[in-house]
């Protein structure tokens, strides 16, 4: 696909995705949305991927959807919901590698919580986080019901996407919305330093771990011990496991491939 509306770059084994509407602080329209998707396919097959960051160009990360769009006649809201919203975010869980997401600003309704839904989010100390659905009467997609409630617990959900009040990125540290904060004029390069680390490490592994942690969120304690006994396994026949467990005993630093 010819991209136009992202930047899709591969360096040192991590792909960097760039929404690339700078003008409307790269809300999402239909056309950014399904490149959005190849890009996350591409980065789901090639194994020469082994780490993806997702950031915005220009001054915001993501306003979410496009209103200009999001009002035009041909616009059905569900469609948008389940074809640009729904695939984006299950994606994102489902690809067994890690997706490191870089907030350079500001980070609005669905962009919010797609940066809430990445493995690891660092965020610009100026950047704010605003569940803003609600300012426009819509309720918060994207996974917002289901990853909110699971990361901050029902008030503070509540609060956050009934009232659609603006968060710092220090706040959303403090709640476990995200990983890190980070100097504004460092982000990118932190982003990269921890994607292109990542990107050096057991990917199979990594990818197994996405699945448990994944897992865990629905099921009981019993159910889950036992998924990670087969996942366990799954590890163990790994090539990265074999490095590990031979540099650890030869007393070198361990070269994993991520297979
Ligand atoms: O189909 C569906 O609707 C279902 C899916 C829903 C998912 C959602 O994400 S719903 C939530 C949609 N997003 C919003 O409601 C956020 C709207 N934007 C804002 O509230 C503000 O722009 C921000 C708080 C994010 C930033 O404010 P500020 O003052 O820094 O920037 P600004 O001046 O408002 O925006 C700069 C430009 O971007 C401006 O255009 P202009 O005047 O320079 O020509 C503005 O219109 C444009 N822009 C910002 N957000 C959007 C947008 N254009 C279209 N859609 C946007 N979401």
């Amino acid at each position: 696909m010819d991209y136009k509306l992202i930047k899709f770059e591969i360096s040192n084994g991590v792909a960097r995705i760039t929404l690339n509407r700078p003008d409307v602080l790269n809300s999402f329209n239909k056309a950014m949305g399904g490149e959005v998707q190849d890009a996350l396919d591409i980065c789901s097959s090639d194994n020469t991927i082994r780490a993806v960051l997702l950031t915005g160009e220009g001054r915001g990360f993501c306003a979410g959807q496009d209103l200009e769009e999001a009002m035009s006649p041909d616009t059905k809201i569900e469609d948008v919901v389940r074809m640009t919203y729904n695939p984006m975010i299950l994606k994102i869980r489902e690809i067994e590698k890690p997706v490191i997401c870089a907030v350079n600003g500001v980070a609005a309704g669905a962009g919010a919580n797609i940066a809430f839904g990445c493995d690891l989010t660092l965020a610009g100390s100026s950047v704010k986080f605003i569940q803003s659905f609600i300012k426009i009467g819509l309720i918060p997609d994207s996974g917002g019901t289901y990853i909110l409630p699971r990361l901050v617990g029902m008030q503070r959900a509540a609060a956050m996407t009934m009232l659609g009040d603006k968060m710092t990125a220090e706040e959303a540290l403090n709640l476990g919305l995200i990983y890190k904060v980070v100097d504004d004029e460092q982000l990118m390069e932190e982003a990269i330093a921890l994607a292109e680390r990542l990107a050096q490490m057991p990917t199979f592994g990594i990818g197994l771990t996405k699945r448990g942690l994944n897992h865990g969120l629905k099921v009981d304690l019993p159910t889950q011990l036992e998924f990670e006994a087969g996942i366990q396994a799954e590890a163990a026949g790994s090539e990265d496991y074999k490095e590990g467990v031979n540099a650890f005993l030869e007393k070198r630093k361990a070269v994993f491939k991520g297979v």
